[in-house]
């Protein structure tokens, strides 16, 4: 087998053939189901006379090609390495072929495939081509008419994009439906299902006045999760109605939830696919968290239908161009209904950790790559949450009505084409007037930027001299990287806390300002300030970098309870709790005692007793900087250190403010019937909060509390925190029958074992290996549903960190057995799960060595082109 090879942005060709209309009919079966393809082509205006047209086609048995109706002779076409060459084609033509495709051999789960009883789809990026020829490439749009054959009574409902035109009996106990798309489309938008399903409709009525038919299709089973959803959608369609101008294009929308997804979602046209677990909700099976995922999920492929479907991308390394504005869309979405200062304290958190460590790693690309292997390794966080940041600075850098303006021409002016990143842009600056050039180099630089900040006060000239500094560190095939353009939202504290006035050239631009660093170094004077002032940087997280500066323990405890902005707010606690837990690691290291900085219980206390403002944040405020954020910090990562430091914090915390805990646990029982609304969903999480630390003094009256939550079961958040601390806890007499009880009771409801199994793999003790071992053989597991292998294993190698790396080896062992395994059965699984051990730069020698060792076992595998690609850049 030849070495994969990678594909160039630079090699970009625009298509030969437009493809103007597409018809398919499709007859069901799940071994050998039959697809007929009929293509209406064109020669494009730049190609010449005899051009060859091109299709792509991967896994399928070819029965038949004809142009105009007329069968080709081997002389007229070529099929080899997954492309079928139509050599002398005319200028204008039709292209009739005929395939067959095994669905239900397909665990790979990208084209048509079977999940359960249903057929469903996955087309993006390169999955259509496992259906049928096809120029199968974001920048070739056609309409598209489909029609589904099936059996009557297996295949009751059939669906497509689109709205049906044409359905009747058929002999031999079959039926037939014909969709028609009216919006031109890629092939990678295209979708049908078919099965026994049920639906909860709805209706919405849009800005201008037209009805849409809104329809929730899931098997009997789960007709009772399908409510929350539905709100969603309306609260989604209306919200991108008001914040961006943008209606619903169609008769109907329809959603669909399958159990066998590689992703959270897929936003084809007029027919989302989701993931089971990212739209099926109620309070019985449904964490707080959980709801408002699935809620951003909805609003995330709704949103799609401008910012991706309407205006698409116009190949495959412009893919930040939709779902870096997609995250941004959501993410607003969130912030204008949820509470804003939490959202946002939470996607930087899972930014700051996960997406910096991406960047610092082997696997490290812009935010628009310019090479790949394979494009379904690069739906990442970079491309998603580091390309949503880029958005966000791009509105602040133009102001909110600005961005507006340019988002209305954006998907005015590139209606129905397939674009690039340079035209969204391009069309900021042309409504701004601002000069961006400087600023795409965010799209093409990979790295996290790394700012020093110094302050000096001069006492005579009453003036605070700002000097910062930006250096982004090299990355693979990025030796030297230039200044970025990098917005810094910033203020000033007085000794009090009070918020200083800003001036700045004799003009004063209030107590919050942007200053634009566009430089390696730039400084900032401001003037008239009586005394040296506390910074307060990077407001809001205004820019996806990382920030040094010497703040002291006072300075971090004065932001921390006066800064204007929440998130900075939070961001203070969040460094001085660092701060304390990096003397606990030296301590622990030099074998002292780990005793915490009396600051911090101050400070912490204050908080627990000051009026609660906005208890969401409170709650936030009231976590610790979580293990893999700590060692994100580290040169080399102490995992033992890690968890030794922060489990004894917690735990001193735990006594010295247990009275404090105990009332905040009291004071927030809710005696209301459950509605993850803000109010609640910060009730709850406050409230759970409390019991983690209660339960964390190892005494047994706390965990007798967590049992009272668990056993009055009244919704999944309270039983679940209540149930991962007995899981945790020591006392197996308490634990056991805990996980035993809720096993049983939820083995029908395989989104509720998935929180089983995380519940359990989760255990910081030693003993989760054989209890890991064990549930990999439950007959809930299966390697074939990614949403168990995310459950079991994910959750166990990304938040299991003292267990993953113990030093015998097992974890990684076990993580290689896994994903070699998945290789087989589904490569882009198999891509992601690998993940961890390809970090083992990050790691003392020891652990470096066994990780290598794994991952080489790993490619003397005859590997899929998505493994092939991460493991071979880990191993450069
Ligand atoms: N466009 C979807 C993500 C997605 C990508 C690939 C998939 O299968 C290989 C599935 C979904 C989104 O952003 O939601
Ligand atoms: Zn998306």
């Amino acid at each position: 087998m030849s070495e994969p090879q990678a594909i160039y942005l630079s090699d970009y060709q625009p298509p030969a053939y437009r493809v103007t209309r597409t018809e398919l009919t499709f007859e069901l079966e799940p071994h050998a189901t039959r697809v007929r393809a009929r293509l209406h082509l064109e020669r494009h205006e730049n190609y010449g006379h005899g051009e060859p047209l091109v299709l792509n086609g991967e896994q399928l048995t070819t029965l038949a090609v004809a142009v105009d109706g007329q069968a080709l002779n081997d002389n007229e076409y070529r099929i080899e390495d997954e492309r079928l060459t139509i050599l002398r084609p005319p200028e204008r033509f039709v292209l009739d072929t005929e395939v067959e495709i095994n669905p239900s051999a397909n665990t790979a789960l990208e084209g048509l495939y079977v999940s359960g009883s249903m057929f469903c789809t996955q087309c993006e990026p390169e999955g259509f081509r496992r259906i049928t020829w096809y120029p199968d490439r974001p920048d070739v749009m056609a309409t598209f008419e489909t029609t589904l054959i099936g059996d009557r009574d297996q295949l009751p409902v059939m669906l497509s994009n689109g709205n049906p035109v044409e359905w009747g009996e058929l002999p031999g106990g079959r039926h037939f439906v014909t969709w028609q798309d009216p919006h031109p489309k890629p092939s990678y938008l295209f979708a049908l299902v078919a099965g026994e399903l049920e639906k909860l409709e709805d209706r919405f009525t849009t800005m201008s006045g037209r009805e849409v038919t809104l329809q929730l299709w899931v098997e009997a089973r789960n007709t009772d999760k399908t409510e929350w959803a539905m709100e969603s959608l309306k609260r989604a369609m209306r919200w991108d109605e008001q914040a961006y101008g943008r209606e619903y294009d169609l008769d109907r929308f329809m959603i669909v939830a399958v159990d066998d997804f590689n992703m959270g979602a897929m936003e084809n046209k007029g027919l989302n696919i989701f993931n089971s677990a990212a739209v099926l909700a109620n309070p019985a099976t449904t964490t707080d968290a959980a709801f408002q995922r699935i809620d951003s999920i909805v609003a995330h492929e709704y949103f799609h239908n401008w910012s991706g479907n309407r205006v698409t991308c116009r190949d495959w390394f412009q893919l930040a161009l939709k779902e870096g504005f997609t995250v941004f869309r959501d993410q607003s979405y969130t912030e204008d209904t949820q509470s804003a200062a939490v959202s946002r304290i939470q996607n930087v958190a899972m930014l700051r950790t996960a997406q910096f460590a991406e960047d610092a790693g082997p696997t490290a690309h812009p935010v628009r790559p310019d090479h790949f292997i394979e494009i379904s390794n690069f739906y990442t966080l970079t491309v998603y949450e580091k390309g949503a940041e880029v958005v966000r600075m791009l509105r602040n850098l133009v102001g909110p009505e600005t961005f507006r303006r340019g988002s209305d021409r954006y998907f005015e002016r590139f209606d129905g084409q397939a674009v690039r990143v340079e035209d969204f842009v391009a069309t900021m600056a042309e409504v701004s007037g601002l000069e961006l050039d400087q600023f795409m180099r965010w799209y093409s630089q990979a790295g996290t930027p790394q700012l020093s900040v110094q302050g000096e006060y001069d006492g005579q000239t009453r003036q605070y001299h700002l000097t910062i500094e930006q250096h982004t560190p090299a990355t693979p095939g990025q030796p030297e990287k230039p200044p970025l353009h990098i917005p810094i939202r910033m203020g000033l504290l007085g000794p009090d806390g009070e918020a200083l006035e800003l001036v700045v050239n004799g003009e004063s631009r209030g107590t919050d300002t942007v200053l634009a660093l566009q430089q390696e170094c730039q400084s900032w004077t401001f003037e008239q300030l009586d005394a040296a002032p506390v910074p307060s940087l990077l407001r809001g997280f205004s820019a996806p970098v990382r920030l040094e500066h010497a703040w002291s323990r006072d300075e971090l405890a004065l932001l921390m309870r006066f800064d204007e902005d929440g998130f900075n707010r939070w961001d203070a606690g969040q460094r001085l709790a660092l701060a304390a837990l990096e003397d606990m690691m030296a301590a622990w290291r030099a074998g002292d005692a780990v005793k915490l900085d009396e600051r911090l219980i101050e400070v912490w206390h204050g908080l627990l007793n000051a009026p609660a403002d906005d208890r969401s944040v409170l709650a936030e405020m009231l976590r610790l900087p979580t293990e893999a954020w700590i060692a994100e910090q580290q040169s080399v990562v102490d995992v033992d250190a890690i968890h030794a430091a922060r489990e004894a914090a917690i735990g001193q915390l735990a006594d010295r403010l247990y009275a404090d805990f105990e009332r905040v646990y009291h004071a927030n029982q809710l005696d209301v019937p459950y509605a993850p609304t803000p109010e609640q969903v910060a009730a709850r999480s406050l409230k759970n909060v409390a019991l983690s630390y209660l339960v964390a003094t190892g005494e047994r009256e706390p965990l007798m509390l967590a049992q009272a939550q668990f056993e009055a079961d009244h919704n999944m958040t309270d039983a679940r925190a209540a149930l991962t601390l007995l899981a945790h806890s020591d006392a197996s007499d308490l634990g056991d029958p805990a996980v035993r009880a809720f096993g049983e009771r939820w083995a029908h409801d395989p989104l509720v074992m998935d929180q089983w199994f995380a519940t359990q793999v989760t255990r910081p003790q030693q003993d989760v290996m054989e209890r890991l071992k064990f549930l990999m053989e439950h007959q809930a597991f299966s390697l074939k549903n990614p949403n168990r292998v995310r459950a079991l294993i994910g959750t166990f190698v990304n938040s299991n960190r003292v267990n993953f790396h113990r030093l015998d080896g097992e974890g990684y062992r076990l993580l290689a057995d896994v994903v070699i395994e998945l290789n087989r059965l589904n490569p882009e699984i198999a891509a992601r799960m690998v993940t961890p051990l390809t970090r083992f730069r990050r790691f003392d020698e020891q652990r470096q060595q066994l990780m290598r060792a794994e991952l080489e076992r790993i490619r003397r595998e005859p590997l899929s082109r998505n493994l092939y690609e991460v493991v071979e850049k880990a191993l450069a």
